[in-house]
This record gives C-alpha cells, structure tokens and sequence, in this order.
C-alpha cells in the first residue's frame, strides 16, 4: 500500500510513474518524442504560441486579472524609472529601468500543473473524502495554505499558498519539448459554440489526417483566441463564452480516448479545453470532468488560452498537422499554474 494512497480512483495510472511522481504523462516526452518533434522542422520557421498577457482584459474568470507592472526601489524610495548611475556612482554613464510584475498566473496563455485541481476522494478507502490531487498527493499536507495579510489590498490579500507537491516547477524542469500535433476543430465547426465529443473529435482527425501516437503534445485549435482578440480591452465575456469549440467533459468515451491515445499534455486556445461548467449530471461529480481525467487521474497538464491561429494556418496551408513544441512554464517553485511562452517550429 502507498502511505498516501489505499485507494486509487477508477480509471487513474497513479502509481504507474513511480509511487512519489510528480510529472505525470510529462514522464512520456522521452529523448526520442524529442527527435520526433525535431524530425518535423523542415523549414525553421517558428511561431509564438502566447497571447500578449494582458489579454484577455478583465472579467474572463473574476478571480484573475491582468498583469500590473511597478518600478523597483532602487535609491532613496525613488522609482527605478530612468535611473542615473551617476547618482550612486559619480562617474557612471549608465540609465536603468527595473521593474516588478504581480501577475496571476493563469489569467492569459497558461499550464495547469496537477496542483490546480483536485477532487474530494475516499482516499484511505475509510469512508472519508479528502482533498486529493493526481498520485494521491494531499491538498491539506502538501498544498500549503496562503496565511491571510488583512492590510494587504482586495486580491492580494492571501499570500504563501504552496505546491509543495505537484508545483509548476516539476513541469519546467523537463524542459517540456516534443512533438506537437495540431486538431484543427475551426475547420469544421468555426465559431460555433460547440460541445465538441469524441465523435466530432474522431472526425476532424479523420478530415486532416491527424494520428496522435503515445507522448505526443496534443493542440486543440477552436478559433477562441481570435475572437478573443479582436475584442481589444473590452471583453465582451458572455460572448466570448458563447464562442467556438470545447470538449464535452461528460463524454465518456472522448476520456477514455485521452486515456488511450497516450497523449502527454492537451492543450486549447479556448478558456478551459472543455466547456466548464460541464453539463450537469446526477448526484456527486466533478463540474469539470476532463479537468478531473486529466489533471487528478491521469497527471495530463492542460495549456489553455494559447494563440494557435497562424500555426494553424500554415499547417493547414501546407498540409501538415505535425511540429516541434517547445513549451516549458516558469520554474516557479510551488506555484499552480503558469503562464508561458510556447514556441511551435515547422
Ligand atoms: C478553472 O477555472 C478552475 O480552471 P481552468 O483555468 O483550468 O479552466
């Protein structure tokens, strides 16, 4: 018996990557998917996957607002903001901007890590929920609480939360490089708000071509972050909601794809990858289920928000649906998600 787990939940791998991993399906992007992705580059164009991070603006989720940036401290309380030298060392030349960001980590083009969402699960198989996150990891022991700053302002106000377990970091240290391929749902569906279920899915592999094989890094392309970005600053939320592809969460059978396909990460330009809330069920279950699949049962990190469109594009124009994905997050130590900077090479 593992001492954090006398239970694994039905359909999970917990245990399959060693009793402590803290990687999950990454554990699959092995030297060799590397030389796989490497053998896609034929032309040595790259594309940026982020959206600038302060996009979307306000609202999309309340809980996660856009970046603001401050000027360090660097003299007598003065702003880092064109800050002579000369005035710490008479004969210096040199001007300096220095800055601070607070940024929700998730608030823009993103990983979740296994931290960010969990499950109440009989764990210890004594009747008792707990908090549990994929390989059994503990969301009241290793999941530290943020202590509560009362002076601090609105949203700033609960610091120190930590991943001890299942952090960002465990994710950035692989370096998150492989091969990437990309399911173009655009094509077939466009804008429509759309619960796209593993038949849908089926037939837009089907339409390009597109074969997933075990450890491949799997980009979901709806079209959300165009429409996101033509909104400008003015996020017209309820639209936006309202806008393009997203799994079905409930559909079983599109769950025990992922489970079957290999697929180390799934990724999406759309809010969430599935529609979430999902759509209701009977009695006690997750409100985002591919949520609970990928990240509690499975150890899938899911990349959200991220800017897929001229990728898209030339993979479409010429043919193609495969490329190297370079995509590591920051190596935050216990933090719960990150935002990143991918870059896809053709
Ligand atoms: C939630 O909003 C809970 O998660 P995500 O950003 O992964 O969709």
């Amino acid at each position: 018996m593992n001492e954090r787990w006398a239970k694994r939940p039905e359909g999970s791998n917990w245990g399959d990557f060693g009793a402590d991993d803290q990687r999950g399906r990454i554990n699959l992007l092995t030297p060799e998917k590397v030389l796989q992705g490497i053998a896609e580059v034929k032309v040595g164009k790259t594309f940026c996957l982020s959206l600038p991070l302060d996009r979307p603006g306000r609202g999309l989720n309340p809980a996660r607002h856009p970046p603001r940036r401050f000027a360090t401290i660097r003299h007598k309380g003065m702003p880092t903001h064109n800050f002579r030298m000369s005035t710490l060392f008479p004969e210096a030349t040199d001007v300096v901007n220095d800055d601070a960001v607070l940024l929700h980590t998730q608030v823009s083009t993103q990983w979740d890590s296994l931290a960010h969402v969990g499950q109440m699960f009989d764990v210890m198989g004594d009747g008792k929920p707990l908090p549990v996150f994929y390989n059994g990891w503990r969301g009241d022991l290793h999941i530290v609480a943020p202590w509560e700053n009362r002076d601090a302002h609105d949203w700033m106000r609960f610091e120190g939360m930590e991943a001890k377990a299942l952090g960002i970091q465990n994710m950035a240290e692989t370096g998150v490089q492989g091969r990437g391929v990309l399911i173009d749902l655009h094509a077939r569906f466009g804008r429509e708000g759309k619960l796209v279920g593993y038949d849908d899915l089926m037939r837009a592999c089907q339409a390009d071509g597109v074969t997933v094989e075990t450890g491949d890094m799997v980009c979901l392309f709806t079209g959300f972050g165009d429409v996101l970005l033509e909104m400008g600053q003015d996020t017209d939320v309820k639209a936006l909601h309202a806008s393009c592809a997203r799994l079905d969460g409930r559909d079983r059978k599109l769950l025990q794809w992922i489970t079957d396909s290999g697929l180390a990460v799934l990724i999406a330009d759309n809010y969430a990858v599935e529609a979430g809330p999902s759509v209701p069920c009977a009695g006690a279950c997750a409100a985002l289920p591919l949520h609970e699949h990928c990240l509690f049962k499975l150890g899938v990190h899911l990349g959200e928000l991220w800017h897929l469109s001229e990728l898209a594009a030339w993979l479409r124009e010429h043919g193609r649906t495969r490329f190297l994905l370079t995509a590591p997050p920051l190596r935050l130590p216990g933090a719960v998600g990150s935002p990143a900077t991918p870059v896809a090479t053709v």
